[in-house]
């Protein structure tokens, strides 16, 4: 029985896991990444899910970290329990995750929502990794993702004032890929993950992976990837039905598996 997070299935191929302690704004403590690193290697090994929308509530996608669980901490013991490591799992999920955001990304938060592989944001959402707020730093990956994902400049502006950006600018500066009315949040983000789930799912995880690379290796080592993976993709069911149904007019039946 989890006790932070909710999963769903709002539509077909399509799972949902939302943040539930809405009275803590979505703290993300120890708990939370278990029960949510968990559920999303669960669904990653289910063959009728194509993708995992990550979502809160309309007030908070969530918080950061929690700051009452770690404040006691002392640095042997974080390093001992090498804390918030779990949270890597995540990133080992093959299927697509899109996080719908709404209200405050912050901190842990904000690091949560850029481990997902596409950003949907509310009106209403706010990112910011303001742990120099509180004699720390991002510790959940922040100051690399954004960094890679925003370019330097504003990346310094965001970690060294720890000031919050709106989701305008967070669009404007490649963090977000749509923004949408906040009471439309949800039913975007489901369409965009039915769009992904009905695609074939040895090319989705596959795209995922491809484009992932751009963060591991130098171009001509990740366009070397593409093209090995490119190749690959034609001993697949799903290649030889997708292009014979372009050709004969009519619409693909690919393999999710
Ligand atoms: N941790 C624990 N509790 C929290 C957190 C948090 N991060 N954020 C909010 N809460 C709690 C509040 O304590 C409050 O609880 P209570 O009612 O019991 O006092 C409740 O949620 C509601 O919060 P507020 O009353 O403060 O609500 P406001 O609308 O006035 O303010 C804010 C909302 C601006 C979001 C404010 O709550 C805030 O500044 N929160 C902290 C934001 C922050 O500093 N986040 C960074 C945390 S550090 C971090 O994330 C380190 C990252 C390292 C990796 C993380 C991996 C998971």
């Amino acid at each position: 029985m989890t006790e932070t997070i909710a999963v769903d299935r709002p539509a077909p191929r399509v799972a949902q896991i939302t943040l539930t302690r809405p009275q803590a704004l979505n703290a993300l403590n120890l708990r939370t990444m278990r029960e949510l690193t968990e559920a999303a290697a669960d669904l990653d090994r289910s063959e009728d899910v194509g993708a995992i929308v990550l979502t809160g509530s309309d007030r908070a996608f969530a918080a950061g970290a929690d700051i009452k669980e770690m404040a006691p901490r002392t640095y042997s013991e974080m390093h001992a329990e090498d804390w918030f490591a779990g949270w890597d799992a995540l990133t080992r999920v093959r299927t697509p995750l899109i996080a719908a955001v709404a209200g405050h990304a912050l901190g842990g938060g904000c690091e949560l929502a850029m481990m997902c592989d596409l950003l949907l944001a509310a009106d209403t959402a706010r990112f910011g990794q303001p742990e120099i707020t509180l004699g720390v730093i991002p510790g959940m990956g922040g100051s690399q993702r954004l960094t890679r994902a925003i370019g330097k400049a504003k990346a310094m502006d965001l970690i060294l004032t720890g000031r919050t950006m709106k989701a305008d600018e967070a669009e404007r500066a490649g963090l977000v890929s749509r923004v949408v009315p906040a009471a439309d949040l949800l039913t975007e983000a489901v369409a965009v993950a039915s769009k992904i789930g009905s695609m074939s799912f040895v090319a989705a995880t596959t795209a995922k992976e491809a484009v992932n690379r751009v963060f591991e290796s130098t171009l001509a080592e990740g366009v070397l990837f593409e093209r090995r993976v490119f190749h690959a993709l034609f001993a697949t069911h799903d290649q030889k039905e997708g292009m014979a149904a372009f050709v004969e007019k009519r619409s693909p039946e690919f393999n999710h598996a």
